[in-house]
């Protein structure tokens, strides 16, 4: 009987394609390309890889036919809007952030959502839109467009998007501004509801425990610095995402002690010009390779 092996689909190319890759590799995978390009195969452990469009991924893991899948929330979250479907989030997986967002001409006078009643507003997430208006209690007219939604207005089919942004760019060279915020989204992991087969599960639980030591240490510094022990309780404050510290004695010294932390959120130089302020020295900022 051959092993039974986890298929997992990611974007073949696109937004998502590399990251999707560094992830897998930077988890600990070692990929083999296929001939076609379109799959991989892990060498060191019984996964395989589908390069997919990603508006397929959510359709291949509900079919059962991936066990799992990195996605947009926005892809995933389009497909599930008013019920699971049969998929469900894993874990975000910090890269391929973007906003679902309502924009309109730079004129129109916006003042909540109550400003979109009556409206048409052109977008390619249908679902998502319309979610977010039934709950905001406003009655306006949904535009499924295919894509290039950002032209709408211009060509009078819309009166206003609802379109993905990331840097802005797109909606400032087409004369418009995000009014409003329908969903945060990043690239997740997805898989489906049903269970897997107890031996390809063993495998989804050991990637998805190695995905998130490698998302959780993507921000994350190991700090150190020497401080005055009485400065600990504003150190502790001021360290971003660390808990408790680890304090050590400093030979010779009672007043002073030093400090190491984790830090799961990014040290910026604001962090460590405090930390000064606060009476720390000789402080050390490190990458963090793997945490579990
Ligand atoms: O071929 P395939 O169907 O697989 O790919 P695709 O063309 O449908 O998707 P792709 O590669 O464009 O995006 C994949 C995923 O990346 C999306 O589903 C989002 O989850 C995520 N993502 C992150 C984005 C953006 N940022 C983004 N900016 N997807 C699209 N955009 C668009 C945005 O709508 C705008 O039109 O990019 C344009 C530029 O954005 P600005 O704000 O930076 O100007
Ligand atoms: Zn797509």
């Amino acid at each position: 009987m051959t092993p039974k092996r986890l298929h997992i689909a990611i974007q073949k190319s696109g937004r998502l394609a590399e990251r999707s890759l560094e992830l897998i590799r930077a988890a600990g995978y070692r990929l083999n390309r296929s001939a076609s390009d379109l799959a991989y195969s892990v060498e060191n452990a019984p996964i395989d890889l589908w390069c997919l469009r990603d508006d397929d991924i959510p359709t291949f893991v509900a079919d059962g036919v991936a066990d799992l899948g990195v996605v947009g929330r926005n892809v995933l979250a389009e497909r599930t809007a008013g019920g699971s479907n049969g998929l469900r989030e894993v874990m975000p997986l910090g890269f391929g952030r973007c906003r679902l967002a309502i924009a309109a001409p730079q004129s129109f006078a916006y003042r909540g959502p109550g400003s979109l009643q009556g409206l048409r507003i052109a977008t390619t997430y249908p679902n998502l839109l319309q979610q977010y208006l039934s709950e905001a209690g406003v009655e306006a007219r949904v535009v499924t467009m295919r894509g290039a939604v950002e032209v709408a207005p211009r060509l009078t089919l819309a009166d206003a998007i609802c379109d993905l942004v990331s840097t802005g760019a797109t909606l400032e060279a087409n004369g418009l501004v995000a009014l409003a915020t329908v969903l945060e989204s990043e690239a997740v992991l997805v898989r489906s509801t049903r269970s897997l087969d107890p031996d390809i599960d063993a495998v989804a639980e050991s990637l998805t425990s190695r995905f998130r030591g490698v998302v959780a240490s993507q921000d994350a510094k190991y700090v150190m610095m020497n401080a005055p022990r009485s400065a600990l309780p504003r150190i502790t404050e001021i360290l971003p995402g660390a808990g408790a510290p680890t304090v050590m004695a400093l030979a010779g010294r009672d007043d002073a002690v030093a400090v190491h932390a984790v830090c799961q959120e990014s040290v910026f130089w604001e962090t460590l010009e405090a930390l000064k302020e606060a009476g720390a020295s000789a402080i050390l900022v490190l990458p963090i390779e793997k945490m579990m």
